[in-house]
């Protein structure tokens, strides 16, 4: 019979159980011996817990738990090592916090750097992991709470704490630096274990839900911009319902980062909202930090209603919402008692069904244009990006998730994937570099559905995309990268020539922030048992996504690095 040690490390596992985490993503350092432990426990004696994952790379630990996070609303914890595994996955805990990504973060140091008799942490923690000012001050321009848990005495309840609190609203990361020392102590487990509950949905006041309803009611041009409300079935489901009901236009905004709204859909309007919110005379923003650029233009004629949780984002520098209303909040129970209240209003018929034969003819317009640029493109030689978009739908399965970190190519995708039903579209929205986790950590949130990352060329050469395909092969979690190759960072071109459009490099076809260090993206799954292809030939696309399609099916990774004309 194994002897049940309780230490800090196992005071750090319950804490994980306790909040109901499925995962703990890890990208390792010797701070984690004694948690290595607790999991060899967990495992022996059958005790029902949290996975480890070990990822290879700070920005993968960190991704999977946004993608897996982004797709089921559940926080995940993150282990990463001192100070420089928190730095490494820095971009990736950003990403976190300006999405509002609930995850529980936790990294290690030595307090004593070697100088106790009966402990000697190894050398590194004095030559190396030397913090003035400890590791919180490091994560907490990143974090929304950042603490050190020095004591056994209460490290249990802090886990508890920093999973907690990531989950209550404003939601986002949290960060817990845990001494060495605390976790190798003795540790007397509390008297009252809990199961943590879900974080408590929020909802606006009755009167606040009335008065928007009264101003939907009375709108004769409302607006609705979504952002974020799609990222669960729920949302989307209650946007979908309040837009129908009272036949409501809906643009998503170019900041979306979900799917929000059927694109099929005779009320969606595309996804450059500006002329429509300056004609409207109501708009309505969910979930939506940047409902509208510039800041300062935005629905100028219009009275403003804003539904999120907490609308004004304490992360962000600069937000102009001109709010008249909030509903702060859980944005789909405020989607919910909206049209609770407006079902009851008994709207105007014939309002909204005139209403609803003059969106219908404009998304009839939007679609027409849409058709006809892929036609177009279809017909000309080369592999044009809107050709590569329409050709993922005519090459894979209807019900591929797609994630998205391309730049130039963005708008496209949005336009012309023909992603379908809630939750078929993440976009990746912070540093670059991020995709492929973000990718994995979707794949194994719905691990029955296809997953295609559409990715730009400079793009994939910010991820760690060794560690994410040998990640990909050992977990099987098999899914489809496209390299939207452009052969640079065109997005770098385009900046440069608006600054100077005669300029000399204009002039001189001399752009200095473009070149990348290319090299044979589809070589690399090959390493991993995998498929990779590379597309030149307008003729070889098709063909080429169908086999990469038909090797994930088949359990593998698979690449297509497609050569793009413009
Ligand atoms: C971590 C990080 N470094 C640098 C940038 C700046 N940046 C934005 S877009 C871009 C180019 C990306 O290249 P690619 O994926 O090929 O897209 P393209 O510009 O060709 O559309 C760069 C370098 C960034 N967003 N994030
Ligand atoms: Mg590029």
């Amino acid at each position: 019979m194994e002897q049940r040690i309780l230490d800090g490390g196992e005071a750090i596992l319950q804490g994980i159980r306790d909040l109901g985490m499925e995962y703990v993503f890890s990208s390792p350092g010797s701070d984690w011996g004694s948690v290595w432990e607790a999991l060899a426990r967990q495992k022996i004696t059958g005790t029902p817990g949290p996975a480890y994952l070990s990822c290879g790379h700070e920005t993968l630990a960190v991704d999977l738990a946004f993608g897996y996070t982004m797709m089921t609303g559940r926080a995940q914890a993150v282990l990463l090592h001192a100070g420089v595994g928190l730095l490494q996955g820095a971009v990736g805990i950003h990403g976190a916090r300006l999405n509002e990504i609930p995850m529980m973060v936790l990294s290690g140091e030595s307090t004593t750097f070697g100088d106790r008799e009966d402990f000697n942490p190894g050398a590194q923690w004095y030559a190396n992991h030397n913090n003035m000012g400890g590791l919180p001050r490091l994560a907490d321009p990143l974090v929304k709470w950042a603490h050190q848990a020095a004591s056994p005495a209460n490290l249990y309840e802090l886990v508890v704490r920093a999973g907690e609190l990531a989950q209550m609203p404003p939601v986002g990361p949290t960060y817990l630096d845990v001494p060495i020392e605390a976790m190798i102590a003795p540790w007397t487990q509390p008297a009252k274990l809990r199961k943590i509950p879900p974080a408590p949905r929020l909802r606006p006041s009755d009167s606040d839900i009335e008065r928007a309803a009264q101003m939907l009611l009375s709108a004769r041009n409302p607006v609705i911009t979504a952002a974020s409300a799609g990222r669960s079935r729920e949302g989307y489901e209650a946007l979908g319902e309040l837009a129908e009901l009272l036949a409501i236009p809906v643009v998503e905004g170019a900041a979306a980062d979900s799917t929000n709204f059927p694109k099929e859909h005779p009320l969606h309007q595309g996804f450059e909202g500006n002329a429509i919110l300056k004609e409207a005379d109501l708009a309505l923003a969910v979930r939506s930090r940047t409902p509208w650029y510039p800041a300062n233009m935005g629905p100028l004629n219009a009275k403003v209603i804003i539904v999120d949780d907490s609308p004004l984002k304490m992360h962000m520098a600069y937000q102009n919402l001109q709010a008249d209303l909030f509903l702060a909040g859980d944005p789909t129970s405020s989607l919910q008692l909206l049209v609770k209240a407006l079902k009851a209003a008994k709207p105007d018929a014939g309002k909204i069904a005139e209403r609803r034969a003059r969106w219908a003819a404009a998304h009839q317009h939007i679609e027409q244009r849409l058709r006809a640029a892929e036609a177009e493109a279809l017909a000309k030689p080369g592999i044009q990006p809107v050709k590569l978009a329409a050709t993922l739908a005519q090459s894979l399965p209807e019900d591929t998730i797609y994630v998205d970190e391309t730049t130039v190519h963005g708008g496209i995708n949005r336009r012309h994937v023909r992603n379908r039903g809630p939750q078929s579209y993440v976009a990746a929205r912070s540093g670059l570099g991020q995709g492929l986790g973000i990718a994995l950590g979707v794949k194994l949130a719905r691990r029955t559905q296809p997953v295609t990352l559409l990715i730009g060329d400079g793009a994939f050469l910010y991820n760690p995309a060794t560690q994410a395909f040998g990640f990909a092969r050992d977990q099987k979690l098999p899914f489809l990268t496209v390299v939207y190759n452009n052969h640079g960072y065109r997005a770098m071109r385009q900046n440069q020539l608006s600054y100077y459009p005669q300029g000399v490099g204009a002039k001189n076809r001399l752009f200095y922030g473009e070149p990348v260090n290319e090299f044979a993206y589809e070589e690399l799954p090959k390493l991993f048992g995998g498929f990779g292809a590379r597309v030149e030939d307008a003729a070889q696309l098709r063909p080429a996504l169908e086999q990469a399609s038909a090797a994930v099916k088949e359990g593998k990774i698979a690449l297509v690095n497609v050569s793009l004309k413009d």
